[in-house]
């Protein structure tokens, strides 16, 4: 009787599993916080960063984590997050880091995860870049490596061409803006528009997105909770300014390209990019016609390194447009030999 149990509640692990449905990680990972609008337990402690902004008092919330004592130390690395995620998300690549010597910042950009939801913020990437960089100044760092993904990617493009002689290396993983989608035929969409598409996200339907495009249709249970922090900022207090200043924040990406600017790097660089990855910004409302030609990243990124001066690329074969989350040991093998080459 007991073996027949056992056998069945085996049997019925491996139907879950194969049916993709395993998945028990939903419980979101919270100890009952509000910090502008996000209850989600980082896996370090949290700061805040007040500064004044476009006539606003606001806080930037970011994570400042030592080194190892146990190795010499390396230096300091700056990530900087993607749209649909948080400093949070870099966790596994902090916890990597720190462990090869490097103290590491991770920030939350306005308008984002833990730091201030403004209103009638005007949101461009030199804002965010001076933003973050008067963060990196107050806590004394004048020089870092820097690390953007996605959004954060593009961000860091943004910031390395600001402030040159603030950064030593640039690593960019699967960073929007290596093509202008406007010129390729996606229609301009207003933030009031972009705000309706914000306000009717659901779980399902954020975790579709991500399953498409970032993770190849390959969905693991652990991708779960990056899911749920976002969608509980979504639900949250703030929850509708949110939402609109993910509009703002779409808008952002989709009218200030930066793939003109890139020959203008001159820090050496690494860029980053899942074979696999289709991302891109207004896809879901260009016509089918227009869809097809964009998101080739192999493409755009070998397009990148021929006009970046001292760049590195690398394509992970079969990966997305997350290759922190979805392949953490190649992704931090890949950025540690690239760091100690
Ligand atoms: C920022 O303000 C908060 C109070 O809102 C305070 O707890 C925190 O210490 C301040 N941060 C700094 C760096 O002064
Ligand atoms: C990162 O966070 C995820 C989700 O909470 C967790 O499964 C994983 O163990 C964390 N990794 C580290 C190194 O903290
Ligand atoms: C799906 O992801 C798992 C790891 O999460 C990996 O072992 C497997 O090879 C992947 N399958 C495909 C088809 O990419
Ligand atoms: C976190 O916030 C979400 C959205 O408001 C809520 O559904 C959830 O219950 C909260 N969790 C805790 C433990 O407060
Ligand atoms: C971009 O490069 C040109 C030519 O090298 C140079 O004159 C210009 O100052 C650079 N601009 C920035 C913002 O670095
Ligand atoms: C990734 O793209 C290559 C080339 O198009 C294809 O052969 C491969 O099956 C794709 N892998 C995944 C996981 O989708
Ligand atoms: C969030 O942002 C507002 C201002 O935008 C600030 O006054 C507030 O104290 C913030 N911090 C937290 C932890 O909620």
């Amino acid at each position: 009787m007991r073996f027949f149990t056992t056998t069945l509640v085996l049997l019925s692990a491996l139907v879950v599993s194969v049916l993709g449905q395993a998945c028990d990680t939903d419980a979101p990972v919270s100890e009952g916080r509000d910090d502008n609008g996000s209850n989600f337990t980082y896996p370090y402690p949290v700061q805040f960063y007040n500064f004044t902004s476009q006539e606003q008092s606001l806080q930037m919330a970011y994570m400042d984590v030592e080194p190892s004592s146990l190795v010499d130390f390396m230096g300091t690395i700056t990530l900087l997050h993607g749209k649909f995620y948080c400093a949070s998300t870099w966790n596994e690549t902090i916890a990597f880091l720190v462990g090869q010597g490097y103290r590491v910042i991770a920030v939350d950009q306005v308008g984002f995860c833990k730091s201030s939801k403004p209103v009638g913020y005007q949101f461009s990437f030199m804002q965010l870049a001076s933003n973050t960089n008067s963060l990196l100044n107050s806590i004394g760092i004048t020089s870092t490596i820097l690390m953007g993904h996605s959004m954060g990617g593009m961000l860091s493009l943004r910031y390395s061409l600001m402030f040159p002689s603030e950064v030593s290396e640039l690593m960019v993983l699967d960073p929007l803006g290596l093509e202008n989608w406007f010129i390729k035929g996606v229609p301009y969409q207003t933030i009031d528009a972009g705000f309706v598409t914000e306000s009717a996200r659901t779980w399902d339907s954020i975790k579709t997105y991500e399953e498409t495009y970032y993770y190849t249709s390959n969905w693991s249970c652990s991708y779960d909770i990056w899911v749920t922090q976002l969608f509980n900022i979504y639900q949250g207090s703030q929850g509708t300014q949110f939402a609109y200043n993910m509009a703002q924040t779409t808008d952002m990406i989709f009218t200030q390209p930066v793939v003109y600017e890139l020959y203008n790097l001159s820090m050496p660089s690494l860029l980053m990019v899942g074979q696999n990855d289709t991302t891109s910004i207004g896809n879901t409302w260009a016509s089918a016609a227009v869809d097809l030609t964009l998101g080739h990243y192999p493409v755009l990124a070998e397009e990148a390194h021929e006009v970046i001066e001292d760049n590195t690329l690398v394509i992970f074969p079969n990966v997305g447009h997350s290759a922190q989350v979805s392949e953490p040991d190649l992704f931090q093998s890949t950025i540690l030999a690239w760091l100690n080459r």
